[in-house]
């Protein structure tokens, strides 16, 4: 089996143990990955596509631009910097649509679950109260069911308004972000308004500037920050229970030879969720028995899997990459799908085993998989039905292999309420701590690594920059695939203090929390921009997300709703490095990525290659915002002493177990 990946610059072996482990044995001989595929492709990306200035919006093209080059321009007139605008643009609709489908089917789910039709319960009834606040929602003398029916009607509303009035949620951003989106235009109105507009801005001959096409952009992605992103981690937390810390692990090891393992991947948790409460009915573990299993192990892939492993510690097996993998250790019953980042090889693969693939959303077929719709109005039923099938298959099970030493230990559920309550304690939850830690120096920074991770990329990636990161006493944050990918490293722990530098060690021992924070899904960086805003809010960081020393990064970006996070954190003042951007071929247009936005957004986007580089690039943003704030002299560092430690020790924290190596 061939391991190593060729066809672009930077390229390497996997290095991923639990991979490597798999595909050496006997059980995954002849398993095609797209590590191989990457590998025999034979070709090198086409330059037109690499770079954004492949046209193909009208059918007088398909029209390749060269910038600067007078006769290869598009048959239209299109320039090589509208074309690679356009282009963009699209990328940033398709990745805010799916969000925002992935959004409405959850606060579908919410009206269902305020009406009772739903196994579920609205188990966050404090944030219930604070978003409806938000949207102008009385909460006194209320049941609980029926506020959460009026929140849930104003929110899906939001999806199809077609007034002028901004989200509701932008209420929450600074009020320097507020008046920097009016002033833009680009306060986002209806969701899906927004994608709408922008798909209609980029056909033939009607948006051409590529500066103005960045504005609706902007919209379009900040109404999936602010908007759908937000909406789906809000109404999920008060649906679900908002995360709290809690133990769990990830990698391959986290499946179990003696019982039926189910895979469960995609990304709407309503599925997770409710297999969860299925896989728990005795009917259920009583059918496993009967077929020889020793019970049910429900476990994650992708994002589905950050969301149930924030809320239920649910062990996650894999992420992207790695789905082809989980299955070629002949070890899944059946691998259960949703929508979004589900490879369609895994059909083939799993035709090698036992294994079913069972979609389950209209929405998302596959040739050759089982589907088995779930019905949201028979939610346990029909996961029920999805759990027989699978349960079913464990007889049938044949030779395996499960790298079980393949396990870590991970810490997650820092949803922004934990990180209050986590350092302010239980009585005075604030960011305040954070902010001081910031302002003395003890935490020089916080960097969000977020996104997927990429077969054409070198895989330790975000391992490296986390590395040199808390190294330098910068604060991680992470979601997506690449906080599964942090973990496998070990860093989503509290013992990783000791690849912290000192002051960062200290503060993180001193509340037992890894240097690591594993924040959830992909629609969970919403969290971030609120945590960013509460930072703002309690002062000493300037006015907004754009004073922060701040940054992001999704150095693997793969999937198109990586670039409409990327989009929404800079138009809401955050800067963001990538690994690579589809714009190289406009050269104005890609320097107003990498400079130009800078002007009117307060931020821009970023690109480096090399892990080490991006790292440098963002201790070094970090760093100049310490400046401009004046927080960056050196001052003597005060070590913690006693009362210093119980202002900073973490009750929530203690619960869990999270200590880490303190010395308290
Ligand atoms: Ni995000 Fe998460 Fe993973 Fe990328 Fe795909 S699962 S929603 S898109 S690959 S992080
Ligand atoms: Fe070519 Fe213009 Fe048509 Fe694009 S819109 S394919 S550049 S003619």
């Amino acid at each position: 089996m061939a391991i190593t990946r060729n066809g672009c610059e930077g390229c390497t072996e996997i290095t991923c143990t639990s991979s490597k482990q798999v595909l050496s044995q006997e059980v995954s001989k002849g398993i095609n990955t797209a590590y191989d595929r990457v590998k025999s492709r034979g070709m090198s990306a086409c330059l037109f596509g690499s770079g954004g200035t492949c046209c193909r919006n009208c059918n007088m093209g398909p029209c390749q631009i060269i910038d600067g080059v007078e006769d290869m321009i598009g048959i239209c007139g299109a320039t090589a910097d509208t074309v690679a605008a356009r282009n963009f643009a699209r990328v940033i609709a398709a990745g805010s649509a799916a969000h925002t489908d992935h959004a409405r089917e959850m606060v579908k789910g919410f009206i269902e679950t305020a009406k009772g039709n739903s196994p579920h319960q609205i188990k966050d009834v404090d944030k219930l109260k604070k978003l409806a606040e938000v949207f102008g929602i009385v909460t006194e003398d209320r049941e609980v069911n029926d506020i959460a029916l009026e929140l849930g009607e104003k929110a899906l509303a939001e999806f199809g308004s077609q007034d002028d009035e901004p989200l509701s949620m932008l209420k929450r951003a600074t009020p320097k972000r507020q008046a920097i989106w009016k002033k833009l235009g680009i306060a986002p109105r209806g969701i899906d308004r927004e994608v709408v507009e922008m798909m209609h801005r980029t056909h033939m001959g009607v948006d051409q500037d590529y500066k103005n096409i960045m504005l609706q952009a902007s919209r379009c992605a900040l109404g999936d920050g602010w908007g759908s992103s937000m909406l789906s981690t809000e109404l999920t937390d008060i649906m679900f229970g908002t995360p709290v810390p809690r133990r769990s692990m990830v990698d391959l090891g986290v499946l179990k030879a003696d019982q039926v393992n189910i895979t469960v991947h995609g990304h709407e948790p309503l599925l997770a969720e409710a297999l969860c409460i299925a896989a728990e009915a005795p009917e259920m573990i009583e059918l496993a028995k009967k077929q020889g299993a020793k019970g049910i192990n429900l476990v994650g892939v992708c994002c589905t899997g950050n969301e149930i492993l924030m809320r239920r510690g649910i062990p996650v097996a894999a992420g992207f990459v790695q789905q082809e993998i989980t299955l070629a250790t002949g070890a899944i019953e059946a691998m259960v799908v949703d929508v979004q980042c589900i490879m369609q090889s895994v059909v083939d693969v799993a035709k090698s085993f036992h294994t079913d693939i069972i979609t389950t959303n209209y929405r998302a077929k596959m040739d050759g998989a089982v589907h088995i719709q779930f019905e949201e109005h028979a939610a346990l039923e029909s996961a029920k039905e999805i759990l027989t099938r699978a349960i079913k298959n464990y007889k049938k099970r044949g030779k395996f292999f499960i790298p079980e030493d393949s396990k870590l230990d991970v810490v997650v559920g820092f949803s922004h309420e934990t990180i209050n309550y986590m350092l302010g304690g239980r009585f005075r939850a604030s960011y305040r701590p954070l902010n001081d830690n910031i302002i003395n120096g003890r935490i020089r920074g916080v960097a969000a690594i977020v996104g997927c991770d990429n077969f054409q990329l070198s895989d330790e990636s975000h391992e490296i920059i986390a590395r040199e990161l808390i190294k330098n006493n910068v604060l991680v944050l992470a979601t997506g695939c690449a906080a599964t990918a942090l973990g496998r490293a070990g860093l989503v722990n509290p013992e990783a203090a000791k690849y912290c530098g000192e002051s960062l060690a200290e503060v993180c021992e001193t509340v037992g929390m890894p240097p690591v924070l594993h924040m959830g899904s992909c629609v969970d960086n919403s969290r971030i921009l609120i945590a960013a805003t509460e930072m703002v809010r309690q002062g000493g960081l300037g006015d907004d997300i754009s004073d922060l020393p701040a940054i992001g990064t999704a150095p693997l970006w793969m999937s198109e709703k990586a670039v409409a996070i990327g989009q929404y954190f800079v138009a809401s003042g955050a800067q963001v490095v990538f690994q690579d951007l589809p714009t190289t071929g406009a050269n104005k247009f890609n320097k107003y990525l990498l400079e130009g936005l800078m002007g009117p957004m307060g931020a821009h986007w970023n690109v480096a290659k090399d892990p080490k580089e991006i790292a440098r690039i963002m201790i070094e943003k970090i760093d100049a915002k310490r400046d401009a704030l004046g927080i960056n002299k050196k001052t003597e560092r005060v070590l913690f002493d006693m009362d210093m430690r119980r202002d900073l020790g973490s009750e929530g924290l203690k619960d869990v177990g999270c200590h880490g190596p303190a010395k308290v």
